[in-house]
């Protein structure tokens, strides 16, 4: 097989990436697993059991073939801004456009392709999120960005506006350097979430996460809290990527149409959510990653934020 790493690269760039990188199958000295195990015995993935597959810690259980991880992230930022007015709920970003499962999908997909027309022999196998792989370790690994203090991996092009994905093969590439850390000294975010779900530095536990609770807790009500520091979130929380001084230097606006914001999501009136049907919720969030927040969830975030209690 004749293809190098800067071809790959190439490739991703023209393909539409913003961010590509590669990392090997060695011994990372990360302790990615064990840090995964020791969250699991905490029980922070909360309801999440299928967090517990247990290829999410040994790749090669995934894909006993791979070699190589090509990791890549895609920039999502757009320039809006929410409001704090209390009629109006807060959506956080990666939710405002289309569902970024698609639009990182065909990219991967389109990709995978190119490399198994190289070479007969190449096998590729795509994940972008839903995969049993720790998406934030291999970019970590491949150079993308750091794996900070709020639990997201920080690129110091976009700040950590980035979905990641990868495509895992049995391709034998030379890797990229493992990302520097570059959270020093700050707590920013530790200290300004709300829930205090950053229990230790870059450990997120879900129990009390608003992010987790929004879009995943199916229950009829939220916990109190939880409901009592909403602070107009419905869908998600950007509250510890908000405040990082990351973001606020390197956000810059993306060049995807798709992830411009559907109307109605930056400034979603809570009222409107509060009573939505089925039939507006399937209008409203078509082709959306918001889709996974079932009707009488909206209908209890947006109660909760309205009244503090149904
Ligand atoms: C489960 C999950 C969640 C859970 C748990 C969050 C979490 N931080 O793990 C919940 C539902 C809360 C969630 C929320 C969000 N998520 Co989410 N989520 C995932 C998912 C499916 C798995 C993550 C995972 O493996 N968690 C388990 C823990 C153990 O893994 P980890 O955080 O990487 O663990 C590392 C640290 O704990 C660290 N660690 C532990 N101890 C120590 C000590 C030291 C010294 C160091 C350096 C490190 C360290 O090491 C571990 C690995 O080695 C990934 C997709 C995927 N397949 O990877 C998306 C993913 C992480 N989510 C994503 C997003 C966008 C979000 C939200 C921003 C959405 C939103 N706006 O509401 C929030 C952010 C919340 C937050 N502060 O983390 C993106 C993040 C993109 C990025 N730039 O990082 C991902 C990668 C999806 C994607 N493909 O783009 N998510
Ligand atoms: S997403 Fe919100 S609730 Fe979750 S850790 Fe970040 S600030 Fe805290
Ligand atoms: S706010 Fe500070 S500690 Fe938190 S992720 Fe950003 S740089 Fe790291």
């Amino acid at each position: 097989m004749s293809i190098d790493k800067s071809q790959i690269k190439a490739a991703a760039l023209d393909i539409g990436f913003h961010l590509v990188g590669v990392a090997t199958i060695d011994d990372y000295q990360d302790n990615a697993s064990e840090n995964l195990k020791k969250w699991l015995d905490s029980e922070y993935q909360a309801d999440m059991a299928w967090m517990n597959n247990p290829q999410r810690e040994d790749i090669r259980a995934f894909m006993p073939e791979v070699q190589s991880v090509i990791s890549v992230a895609l920039n999502y930022y757009t320039p809006h801004q929410h409001s704090n007015d209390p009629d109006i709920g807060k959506i956080s970003r990666y939710g405002w456009g289309r569902d970024y499962h698609k639009v990182m999908g065909k990219k991967l997909k389109a990709l995978s392709n190119w490399l198994r027309s190289q070479d007969e022999s190449i096998m590729t196998r795509y994940c972008v999120d839903t995969a049993p792989v720790q998406d934030k370790v291999w970019a970590q690994r491949a150079g993308i960005g750091w794996l900070a203090k709020n639990g997201n991996v920080i690129t110091t092009k976009y700040g950590s506006w980035v979905f990641l994905g990868e495509i895992l093969t049995n391709l034998e590439l030379t890797p990229d350097l493992v990302h520097t850390n570059h959270c020093g000294t700050c707590t920013r975010c530790i200290e300004a979430c709300p829930t205090n779900a950053i229990v230790e530095p870059h450990v997120v536990d879900a129990n009390r996460c608003i992010a987790y609770h929004t879009i995943e807790n199916r229950d009829k009500e939220l916990p109190r809290s939880i409901a009592d520091n909403l602070s107009g979130w419905v869908a998600g929380c950007d509250i510890c990527q908000d405040v990082c001084p990351w973001n606020k230097r390197f956000a810059q606006e993306t060049n995807i149409a798709d992830f411009q914001p559907y109307s109605g999501n930056v400034r979603p009136q809570l009222r409107e959510l509060a009573t939505i049907s089925e039939i507006d919720w399937d209008r409203r969030f078509r082709a959306s990653a918001l889709r996974r927040i079932k009707p009488a969830m909206w209908q209890r975030n947006a109660h909760a934020n309205l009244n503090k209690e149904k």
